[in-house]
């Protein structure tokens, strides 16, 4: 494997370019009997897709998605689930200028120099679109969390560039195009975007997700730890530079006495620790943000090299994302989906028949 498959029950190996013919995904190991449509799927590509607010690419891409194989009468059958998005609305002639030039901050360079040949037409593989395979697949997922275990996942942008953002009311991010949980400052937002645009530059964010409803037991110490491979899921989506569980990076600063979670008979007295004690999901909500870093292509003039190490100038025109992270937060949410599912299975799999639990804030899986 080349590093386009994810999981070990619970996988999904992806493939396709930004504009190449189709984007899809093989997803294998789902559980048979689920009820499964492609309009359980197309929820969340229509909260990812590019093209519904001017804040935003402009591509207008519908991002319809088809179940080619693994459901029967409505229902997974165990087989591989094939799924597939056609691109519709390429223009690679945007990418012709810069075809032979490596935007600085890009995946361009490291694709050219690790392949010697690269789909350069809207970055290629490199592209955000590649996430669209990621939602789709975290999809199936988080319908099975969902159903079985009553698994909730949901994401917001708790920081637009210098804005920290309190998240007054998590569901409202759902309704607004910057996924902001305090829809009284979207306005803000609105204006800072607007200037940004028209400075032709990027910003950067952080998406917070929390996941509710996680049985005790996921995560397989040591080299398995559940943080160990959300961590890796986050990482692998495009832009993010970091990761952070619970209190993150603050824990530098604290005391034993402040970071610790202290238990009563009724459960965890606070939740620094993010969901997680030595690996394992404690049956707290699993709390993590990730960082996302402003994207390359940007309009202000830069200094770059081309193919033959000559020195030259760049400027990325055509229809960019002034903050990739706004359109964030599904796939975000996608990556956490696919790792608690896969955990499940392997915690099943493993430890089904452990029956000396002892009694606490989250009862035995399967209960
Ligand atoms: C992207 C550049 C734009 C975005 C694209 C990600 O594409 P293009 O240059 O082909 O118009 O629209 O995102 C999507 C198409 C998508 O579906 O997310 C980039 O440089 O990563």
């Amino acid at each position: 494997m080349s590093g386009n498959t994810f999981g070990r029950l619970f996988t999904v190996t992806t493939f396709g370019e930004s504009h190449g013919r189709a984007l899809g995904c093989v997803v294998d190991g789902c559980p048979p009997g689920m009820a499964l449509a492609e309009a359980d799927i197309q929820r969340d590509l229509e909260r990812r897709r590019p093209g519904k607010s001017r804040h935003v690419s402009p591509r207008r891409e519908p991002d319809q998605v088809q179940i080619l194989s693994g459901v029967f009468e409505g229902v997974t059958t165990g087989t591989p689930i094939g799924l597939v998005i056609e691109n519709t609305d390429q223009k690679s002639k945007d990418y012709s200028e810069i075809k032979d030039k490596f935007r600085p901050g890009h995946a361009d360079y490291t694709y050219q120099q690790k392949y010697g040949i690269r789909d350069y037409r809207g970055g290629g593989r490199a592209s955000a679109r590649e996430t669209t395979m990621r939602v789709a697949a975290g999809a199936v997922a988080r319908k099975y969390l969902a159903e079985r275990l009553g698994v909730a996942i949901h994401g917001y942008v708790s920081q637009l560039g210098p804005h920290v953002i309190e998240a007054k009311d998590p569901a409202a991010a759902e309704e607004n195009p910057f996924f902001c949980p305090d829809p009284d400052r979207v306005p803000e937002f609105e204006a800072y975007m607007d200037s940004l645009r028209k400075e032709g530059n990027s910003i950067g964010a952080r998406v917070t997700v929390r996941a509710s409803g996680v049985p005790v037991g996921l995560g397989e110490p040591v080299f398995d730890k559940l943080e160990a491979d959300l961590a890796h899921g986050l990482m692998s989506i495009n832009a993010v530079k970091g990761v952070e569980f619970g209190a993150g990076f603050a824990v530098v600063g604290q005391k034993g006495s402040e970071h610790r979670d202290e238990i009563d008979a009724g459960g965890f007295l606070s939740n620094r620790a993010g969901g997680t004690l030595g690996g394992i999901s404690s049956g707290q909500d699993i709390l993590v943000s990730i960082a996302l870093k402003p994207t390359s292509s940007i309009r202000i003039p830069g200094r770059t090299v081309d193919r033959s190490g000559t020195e030259t100038d760049i400027v990325t025109k055509g229809r960019h994302d002034p903050c990739v992270g706004l359109r964030a937060t599904p796939i975000a949410e996608a990556m956490v989906a696919l790792v608690l599912m896969d955990h499940y299975l392997r915690h099943r799999g493993q430890n089904a028949d452990v029956t000396n639990n002892v009694g606490g804030p989250s009862g035995p899986i399967g209960e």
